[in-house]
């Protein structure tokens, strides 16, 4: 299998209905997906922007809630980015975040093209309830979690170190599917791309 070039990535679409999904072939197989999970503002999207070194491919703000939709990324035609919606994010109608949470419990469940769910979790931070709840419901659906602990900049070398140690304890106590794996991730530093890169092309081949 070919090295993916993660700067051929195109947006493809913004969806919120199932219906609209796309349908992509390679050959007669389908194009895998990744989809990026985890509460507003951990850093998915500009996860997606560092990854492949398009700094304004998916939209960033520091204020949570940003992306809305479902947002579909074709990566050098052999594997799709699913950027979703965060979590934990208040601000919107209780009608509105009912639509979200049904359209994306959707599309993690019953989508078949997807692969593989990286879990983002702020790197400072202990898992949420939310957190916690989406990491149940992946072991009991047997679903692969990544784990990505982000925005490693803003902590020093001995807090990442117990940072670590405790997460791993609380995701151990949680996530029952498999061994799970992990990295850590800032988009100020570029060794972590070259690790979620290796991850990534694995599901291609
Ligand atoms: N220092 C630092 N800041 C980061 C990092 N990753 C993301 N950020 C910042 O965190 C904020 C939120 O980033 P987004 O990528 O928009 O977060 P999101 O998870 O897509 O948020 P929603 O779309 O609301 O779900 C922005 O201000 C980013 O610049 C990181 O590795 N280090
Ligand atoms: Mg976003």
């Amino acid at each position: 299998m070919k090295k993916l070039e993660f700067s051929k990535t195109l947006f493809l679409r913004s969806v919120v209905k199932s219906e609209d999904y796309p349908v992509l072939h390679k050959g007669k197989e389908k194009v895998p997906e990744v989809a990026l999970v985890g509460r507003s503002n951990v850093g998915k999207s500009s996860l997606i922007n560092h990854l492949t070194q398009l700094k304004a491919l998916a939209k960033t703000s520091s204020v949570p809630g940003k992306t809305q939709t479902i947002n579909f990324y074709l990566t050098d035609n052999n594997l799709c980015l699913v950027d979703l919606p965060g979590y934990g994010f208040s601000k919107v109608s209780h009608t509105v975040k009912h639509t979200w949470s049904e359209s994306l419990e959707n599309y993690l469940k019953n989508r078949e093209e997807l692969k593989l769910i990286l879990l983002l979790i702020d790197f400072r931070r202990n898992l949420s309830e939310e957190d916690k709840d989406f990491i149940e419901w992946a072991s009991s659906e047997q679903k692969e979690l990544f784990f990505i602990f982000t925005k490693a900049d803003k902590l020093s070398g001995e807090e990442k170190k117990r940072a670590l140690e405790d997460l791993l304890l609380e995701i151990s106590g949680i996530y029952s599917h498999k061994a799970f794996e992990y990295i850590t991730y800032s988009v100020k530093e570029m060794d972590c791309r070259i690790k979620l890169r290796e991850k990534l092309q694995q599901i291609t081949n």
